[in-house]
């Protein structure tokens, strides 16, 4: 059984074996970490379909945070030097953290340095930070469609405190599409932490490129 499927049965025992060994065959960090969300769409799926339920989210969500904490120290840093600041976070409402806590390493890993506020993040802890670190970059992650209304007043609170000007607002996670950004009025949208790190590159040397136009 792959790894995506071992996950997906909450396999724990298996995929914590599968997870080591894929990392001693030399199986690429980032590439085995698409293959464990591949088993996290499948977890929700069977929810969807009422196969699973709460109880096995959970379990799939902690099963998730255990095979990462194995991967987390083959993701190398690539960047000596602070590239700047992100705030990050999971908007008000949600409390989904596996891919948010993912998007954080990585963009360490490229440099930034991260202020990672937790989950149900209200608007307001957002702006405080963002005026307290002078941070170039806002990123907010939201799983659920109900908290796009939540990622829009983020970004009104963050205008009205008038820090829109020098501080970008990347959005992710779930089915966040160019729709959503144009709804939320945020800067940029991303698929993956790969795609958080191009893109927080570009939103902080200023590329005018920086959409996703
Ligand atoms: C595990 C899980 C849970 C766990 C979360 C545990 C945890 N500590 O996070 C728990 C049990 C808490 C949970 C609860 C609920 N969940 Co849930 N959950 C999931 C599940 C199965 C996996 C999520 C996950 O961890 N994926 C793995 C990570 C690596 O992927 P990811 O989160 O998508 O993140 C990646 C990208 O999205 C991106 N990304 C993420 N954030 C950001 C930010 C930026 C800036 C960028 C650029 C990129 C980016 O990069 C990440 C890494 O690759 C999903 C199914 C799914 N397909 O996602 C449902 C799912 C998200 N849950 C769902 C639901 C309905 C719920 C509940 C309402 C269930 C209930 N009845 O109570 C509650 C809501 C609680 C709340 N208020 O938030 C629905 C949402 C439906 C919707 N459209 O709104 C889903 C889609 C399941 C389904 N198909 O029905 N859940």
């Amino acid at each position: 059984m792959n790894i995506s499927s071992l996950i997906a049965e909450l396999e724990e025992k298996k995929t914590l074996e599968a997870v080591k060994q894929a990392l001693s065959d030399g199986v690429d960090p980032l590439t085995l970490v698409e293959e464990m969300r591949g088993g996290m769409s499948c977890v929700g799926e069977r929810f969807e379909s009422r196969e699973y339920f709460l109880p096995e989210l959970i379990l799939s969500g902690e099963l998730f945070k255990q095979a990462i904490a194995i991967v987390e120290p083959y993701m190398k840093r690539v960047s000596a030097d602070s590239r700047g600041t992100v705030i990050l976070g999971t908007v008000k409402g949600d409390v989904h953290d596996v891919g948010k806590d993912l998007v954080g390493t990585m963009l360490k890993c490229g440099g930034y340095e991260v202020h990672d506020l937790g989950v149900d993040v209200p608007p307001i802890a957002f702006v405080e930070k963002a005026k307290e670190t002078k941070a170039g970059i806002v990123a907010l992650s939201g799983l659920l469609t109900v908290v796009y209304e939540s990622m829009k007043s983020t970004v009104e609170e963050l205008e009205e405190a008038g820090l829109r000007d020098r501080t970008k607002v990347m959005i992710g996670g779930g089915s966040i599409n160019r729709k959503v950004l144009e709804y939320t009025g945020a800067d940029v949208y991303g698929k993956d932490p790969a795609e958080a790190v191009r893109l927080a590159h570009r939103l902080s040397g200023g590329d005018d490129r920086a959409t996703n136009s």
